[in-house]
């Protein structure tokens, strides 16, 4: 079971990651902070938890221009361009009138996930320029008023859903085309009206998206950075308890809302607001300690920083072997890692991005046991890669093989013992050789690469170990 491991070393007096209650800044009385320290021990958040990979698709009218208005390159991301200056707002809240994408195939994109080895996918149903990917009766701006007409989100849920990938829906609170929408908190009575109008709005949205999606695992906020939105904690913090109880399970991040005293993501108190941690945006801790113990998810573009389409990337794009380390790399901390993908105004995943999910399945489908419900281990982290682990087995992910053949491995005193090593690859057994202790007792191993051994992708030695890591009472203990 994902993310208990690091109590296998609880056995060995080494607790690797605090409990989040030990992080707490201050006690602060708050009616609108937390509601509970620690994580969520439901079966449902469980699931999240164990997916390991995820996939990201930005969608939406911004595809049409994809960073260029009238042959100018916009070099923000290419969702924003409505915010720029050279982009006239009639013109891009008409665009709209011209989305008709031909080429779009849900069962294409999910098949294409699926391939990949993603678990659960996050859909933009609306990003800030406020465009709705569904029918929604509160408004005309959205796809039924569209030359497409057909419901999107629908077919995206249904396609995914039947290839069993879970479907978390992307709901922007910035919503540039409604009247009462405003950033900074109303002044006027008459903004004040018009923000309440903004507000009951975006409820009826997010109930109109659980009703018409039911199979839906979560809901993935943006844009609730604005001080309007912040302000709005007791009537935000009412929605997310209204939300919640319609549909039971909902996996909610932590960039929904804030606590009364204006602290997003964690409250007054230092504890998480909500279900998991949403700060990792195309980034990435450097150790367990900067988690708080607190489940998270980080959401990676391809080029560094262009999610909806951009016709032209500009700048350093990632590999497969980028992507597949820093999976690596948030799963060996306990994270989920999301890749994001920006179909064009067709409705086509661009050339590029199929390739590396091409790419990212080929290696899974060898190596995802690595990945798929895994944890943190707590092991010492050593330069050739990163460990994750579940059940007795212990993965080693080799992204950096040492010129000696040797796979460094440092056991904590009174921690597992390794039993065998084998490539998951092909199951071929390899030497654990044992170098001694050090002079905290704790255990050396090197696991030996046979020199013969050639790979041009990273690979994963498995060690199985004579405990079970997924070890009941540790696991009780383990809950922070
Ligand atoms: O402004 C958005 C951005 O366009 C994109 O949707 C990302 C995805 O995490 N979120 C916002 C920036 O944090």
């Amino acid at each position: 079971m994902k993310k208990t491991l690091f109590l296998l070393f609880v056995l060995a007096g080494l607790l690797i990651f605090p409990a989040n209650a030990q992080n707490r800044r201050a006690s602060i009385p708050l009616k609108h902070g937390a509601h509970r320290i620690g994580k969520r021990t439901d079966a449902e958040m469980q699931r999240w938890r164990e997916h390991g990979l995820g996939q990201f698709i930005h969608w939406g009218v911004y595809a049409i221009p994809g960073g260029f208005w009238e042959d100018k390159y916009y070099p923000g991301a290419a969702e924003w361009i409505r915010s720029w200056k050279e982009m006239p707002k009639d013109a891009y809240d008409n665009l709209y009138k011209g989305f008709n994408p031909k080429a779009f195939d849900a069962k294409r994109w999910a098949k294409q996930a699926k391939e990949m080895g993603a678990k659960y996918m996050i859909f933009t149903t609306k990003h800030h320029d406020g465009f709705c990917l569904w029918p929604s009766k509160y408004t005309d701006y959205t796809i039924a008023n569209s030359p497409y007409k057909k419901d999107i989100v629908k077919a995206v849920v249904d396609a995914y859903n039947k290839e069993g990938i879970d479907v978390h829906l992307y709901f922007s609170i910035i919503d540039w085309n409604y009247k009462g929408y405003r950033s900074a908190p109303p002044v006027t009575k008459e903004d004040s009206v018009l923000y309440d109008k903004f507000k009951e709005f975006t409820r009826n949205q997010l109930i109109e998206l659980l009703t018409n999606y039911p199979t839906i695992k979560g809901l993935w906020f943006d844009g609730s950075w604005d001080k309007a939105w912040i302000n709005e904690a007791a009537w935000v913090d009412e929605l997310g308890n209204e939300l919640r109880a319609m549909h039971p399970g909902l996996v909610i991040g932590s960039r929904f809302r804030a606590d009364e005293n204006g602290k997003r993501h964690y409250d007054s108190n230092g504890d998480l607001i909500d279900d998991y941690d949403q700060t990792w945006e195309r980034d990435l801790p450097n150790s367990i300690d900067d988690l708080n113990g607190s489940d998270w998810d980080c959401v990676m573009t391809v080029p560094q920083n262009q999610w909806g389409y951009h016709k032209e990337w500009r700048g350093y794009v990632k590999t497969s072997y980028d992507l597949i380390k820093m999976m690596l790399h948030a799963v060996s901390m306990n994270g989920n890692f999301v890749v994001n993908f920006g179909p064009d105004g067709q409705g086509n995943i661009r050339p590029e991005e199929t390739q590396l999910a091409a790419e990212i399945g080929e290696w899974m489908k060898i190596n995802s046991e690595a990945i798929y419900g895994t944890s943190h281990v707590g092991l010492k982290q050593q330069g050739w890669g990163y460990y994750t682990g579940k059940d007795n087995k212990i993965y080693l992910t080799v992204f950096n093989r040492p010129i000696n053949n040797m796979i460094n491995l440092e056991i904590p005193k009174g921690g597992v013992k390794p039993l065998k090593a084998y490539f998951l690859a092909n199951k071929e057994e390899v030497e654990i050789i044992d170098a001694a202790k050090n002079k905290h007792n704790n255990s050396l191993y090197n696991i030996a690469i046979p020199a013969g051994y050639t790979s041009d992708k990273p690979f994963v030695i498995v060690l199985e170990v004579e405990q079970n890591l997924n070890d009941k009472d540790t696991y009780q203990q383990a809950k922070t």
